[in-house]
C-alpha cells in the first residue's frame, strides 16, 4: 500500500498526540453508499419537493409545520436508503483511532448512525440521529428502526401526538450539552482532523477554526478544497476510505 505524503516532523507530532479529535460530514459515509448533501450527486441538487423552491428548505421546522407529511416522506425514503448500508474502512479506521489515542472525540455531523455501528463508542451527534424520533409535545426521544414507517407522520405511543426525526433543521439551536462537548473537543485537541464535510454548515464549520487558534495541529481530509483548506496544516486529498486507513497504518507503525 503506498503511504500517504506527510512531513515527518508532522507526522511525528500526530503519533506523539494524546488528544485528538476529528470532525466527520456526509462525505465519510459517501463510499457506503449515503448519499452526500452538496455537490452534483448531492441531495439537495437531485431531490425536488412539490411546493418547496429548494430542497434545503424541508430541512427546517417551518416546512415540518406546514406540510409534516411530505417531510416524514423524505426522511422515510432516505431511512429505507440507509438502513441495509454498512460502515466503510474510513469509519472503521476512526474506531482504530480512538484505540491509538489516550483520549479521542469523534465529532459528526452525520445522523446516518453508521459511525455507531463501526464501533465508536460515542460519537456526538451535533445534527442528531435517523434512527430517533422526538414527540413534539412531550419532547421524548425514542429509538425507532422500523422502515418502511408503517404511517406517515408517526405518532408518540404515550401521548398520541405526532413525533419528529430527532435531528437538528436549519435555524434550529444543537442541544447545549452536545455543543459543549464538541466545542471542549476542538479547544482541547493536539491535533484535530476534518473530514469529508464541505464547511459551510455553522456551528460545526467552525470547530476547525477554534481548534488552529486554541493551537492544535488541522488536518483536513477531503476530495476536494473546502472554505478551511487555506488555514489546514495538512490537507489530503482522496477519499476518506483509502485515506484513514493508510493513516491509521503510518501512526501505528511509527
Ligand atoms: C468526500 C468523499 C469521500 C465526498 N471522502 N470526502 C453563521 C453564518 C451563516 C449562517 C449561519 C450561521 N450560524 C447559523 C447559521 C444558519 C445555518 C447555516 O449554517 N447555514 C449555512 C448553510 C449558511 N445553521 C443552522 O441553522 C444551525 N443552527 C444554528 O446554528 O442555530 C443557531 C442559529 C440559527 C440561525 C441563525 C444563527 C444561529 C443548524 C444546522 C443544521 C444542519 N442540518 C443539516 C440537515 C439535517 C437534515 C438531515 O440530515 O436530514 O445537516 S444541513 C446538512 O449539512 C446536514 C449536514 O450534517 C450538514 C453538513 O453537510 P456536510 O456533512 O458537510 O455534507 P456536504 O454534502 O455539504 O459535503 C460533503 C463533503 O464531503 C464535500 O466537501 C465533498 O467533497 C466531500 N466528500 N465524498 C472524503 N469519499
Amino acid at each position: 500500500m503506498a503511504l500517504l505524503e506527510i512531513p515527518g516532523d508532522l507526522l511525528g507530532a500526530i503519533v506523539n498526540s494524546k488528544n485528538v479529535a476529528a470532525l466527520t460530514g456526509a462525505g465519510v459515509s459517501a463510499e457506503s453508499g449515503v448519499p452526500t448533501f452538496r455537490g452534483k450527486e448531492g441531495l439537495w441538487r437531485n431531490f425536488r419537493a412539490e411546493g418547496f423552491a429548494t430542497p434545503e428548505e424541508l430541512a427546517t421546522p417551518e416546512a415540518f409545520e406546514r406540510d409534516p407529511k411530505l417531510v416524514w416522506e423524505w426522511y422515510d425514503w432516505r431511512r429505507s436508503l440507509i438502513a441495509p448500508l454498512k460502515p466503510n474502512p474510513g469509519h472503521m479506521s476512526l474506531v482504530g483511532f480512538e484505540k491509538r489515542f489516550e483520549q479521542f472525540t469523534l465529532v459528526t455531523q452525520n445522523v446516518d448512525g453508521l459511525h455507531r455501528l463501526a464501533g465508536s463508542a460515542d460519537p456526538v451527534e451535533m445534527h442528531g440521529n435517523i434512527w430517533y424520533t422526538r414527540c413534539v409535545d412531550e419532547g421524548t426521544v425514542r429509538e425507532n428502526r422500523e422502515t418502511p414507517l408503517p404511517r406517515l407522520p408517526p405518532l408518540c405511543p404515550e401521548c398520541g401526538g405526532m413525533v419528529r426525526p430527532h435531528i437538528v433543521w436549519f435555524g434550529e439551536s444543537l442541544q447545549p450539552s452536545i455543543l459543549e462537548r464538541a466545542y471542549k473537543a476542538a479547544e482541547e485537541a493536539e491535533v484535530f482532523f476534518i473530514i469529508g464535510t464541505s464547511a459551510v454548515v455553522q456551528p460545526s464549520a467552525s470547530l476547525a477554526g477554534i481548534a488552529k487558534n486554541a493551537g492544535a495541529i488541522v488536518v483536513e481530509i477531503n476530495l476536494e478544497s473546502t472554505p478551511v483548506t487555506g488555514m489546514v496544516d495538512l490537507s489530503l486529498k482522496g477519499p476518506s476510505g483509502v485515506i484513514l486507513p493508510k493513516l491509521l497504518k503510518m501512526i501505528e507503525s511509527a
